[in-house]
């Protein structure tokens, strides 16, 4: 028998559920039967395979309200991001449910013979996951890992596990047998660290820190196993002054503040042209003061609280008070609130500049020119995602192209499409999901040459 993990609710420090912590032993069992599993799966007429997904995705759909509100109440998310969060697992599964069949080699002309390759599942994957976004992250790594035809063993962050485990359900219910797609919940200590080392597992799809992703890294390259990272951010939103402000400054909140600015692509460093600072920062501090922070399941909320007491503890310990230009407000609790906060920092090398907070915290810096926001942005350790605001769309594709970063958006505040490739460049990560050719990491290229002049 498992030991159980209690499940707190962020917002009201309520228990909401139990839930299993595997051991060593019990990821070991699980990963025996998806590698037996994986015999059968990767043999699944690919039309079959294509049906399956697409029941999958449908019934995610359908279920569409109950995974959200599951969400809301295991990780604080705001009710309508929640359903933004399982509409994108639907349509990521969809979407992979149409390269099943699109999965194909090449003929290559060769003298004396035809050569042919073959794209072939590499077998068990391991996807790890953070708690930020349980839903869609997990998504990008399971869709396209199942389309292949692997089988997957998904580890949720073990305080967020509970939309994982429903959408296994809902997985199974359509058709998907249990041991292609099975979750396996408890500590990354355990679960995870036996995953990567298991040389079962062919491959291994990490979300989480840079930290933990360097030492996934390391523990994978024993055994020449695949890895897909996707690590911190420390991203900036970079506001040229022609751009258009109102705009601009409506937006800039939710660039940085959505889930909390518990978000890898944050933008938690807002650059604006010195010569529009005034007027930008007015318009800038009322929407911020405009956020709405409360109970996470009413429709108007716009963030809800952070994860955990620790992790608030964490943001705390950046915030110096002095530094603080203006905030906007939360609750003061039960829960785990802490407001937007918008600081502005003298020394280019304070660590609120370097650090991933991973909180509802933005510092402000100004630039002169085209150059210097290029320099400020790169001035990072990080490189995944990012936004220009301007009106001029050379300067817009210039800057674009001279930010190292792996997503940015010009006059736009998103970050993630699932057609598009994403993933970071630096210390954000190795690799891309997402796009038409995600579906290509969790293949084998095999090629057979076949001699016509026997
Ligand atoms: P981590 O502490 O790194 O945890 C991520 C996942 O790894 C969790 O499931 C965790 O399990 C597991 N884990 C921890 N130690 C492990 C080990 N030794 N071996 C195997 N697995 C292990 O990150 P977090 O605090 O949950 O998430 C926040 C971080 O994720 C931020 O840095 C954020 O930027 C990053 N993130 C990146 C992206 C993309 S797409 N680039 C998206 C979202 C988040 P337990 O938590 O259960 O112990």
């Amino acid at each position: 028998m498992s030991d159980l993990r209690e499940i707190i609710n962020p917002a009201t420090e309520e228990v909401i559920a139990e839930v299993p912590a595997l051991s060593v032993k019990e990821t070991e069992a699980a990963i025996a039967r998806s590698a037996a599993a994986f015999a059968s799966w990767r043999k699944v007429a690919p039309g079959q395979r294509a049906a399956l997904l697409r029941a999958f995705a449908a019934n995610v759909m359908s279920h569409k309200e109950e995974l959200a509100l599951l969400e809301v109440r295991n990780s604080g998310h705001t009710i309508g991001n929640a359903r933004w969060e399982a509409n994108n697992a639907a349509d990521v599964i969809n979407y992979y449910s149409g390269s099943v069949e699109r999965l194909s080699g090449r003929q290559i002309p060769v003298a004396g013979g035809i050569d042919i390759t073959f794209k072939e599942p590499v077998g068990v994957v391991g996807i790890i996951v953070p708690w930020n976004f349980p839903m869609p992250i997990a998504s990008w790594g399971f869709a396209p890992a199942l389309a292949a035809g692997c089988t997957v063993v998904l580890k949720p962050a073990e305080i967020t596990p509970l939309t994982a485990m429903r959408i296994a359900e809902l997985a199974h219910e359509a058709g998907i047998p249990e041991d292609v797609f099975s979750v396996l919940t408890g500590s990354g200590r355990i679960v995870g660290e036996t995953m990567v080392a298991d040389p079962r597992v062919k491959k291994i799809v990490f979300t989480g820190s840079t930290e933990v992703g360097i030492h996934i890294q390391t523990v994978a390259a024993a055994q020449i196993k695949p890895v897909t990272l996707e690590l911190g951010g420390k991203s900036a939103n970079v506001v040229f002054a022609d751009a258009d402000l109102d705009k601009a400054a409506a937006t800039a909140p939710y660039s940085v503040f959505d889930n909390a600015g518990q978000d890898c692509c944050a933008r938690s460093r807002l650059l604006v042209q010195e010569s529009i600072y005034d007027s930008f920062m007015e318009r800038f501090e009322e929407a911020v003061r405009s956020v709405r922070v409360e109970d996470p399941l009413l429709e108007s909320a716009e963030m809800g609280p952070l994860i955990s007491a620790g992790h608030r503890k964490t943001v705390e310990s950046f915030v110096d008070e002095s530094m603080v230009l203006f905030r906007g407000s939360c609750p003061s609790g039960p829960g785990y609130w802490y407001p937007p906060t918008v600081l502005e920092v003298s020394d280019p090398n304070h660590r609120v500049l370097k650090e991933e907070i991973f909180g509802p915290v933005v510092a402000v810096q100004t630039f002169s020119d085209e150059d210097e926001a290029i320099a400020l942005a790169n001035d990072s350790d990080y490189g995944l995602s990012g936004s220009i605001w301007t009106s001029n769309l050379g300067r817009g594709i210039r800057v674009s192209r001279g930010i190292e970063t792996g997503n940015l958006s010009v006059n736009s505040h998103s970050s993630v499409r699932y057609w598009t490739p994403f993933g970071g460049y630096k210390r954000s990560g190795l690799g891309r999901e997402l796009g038409p050719d995600a579906t290509d990491a969790f293949c084998e290229i095999k090629n057979v040459f076949i001699n016509t002049d026997i």
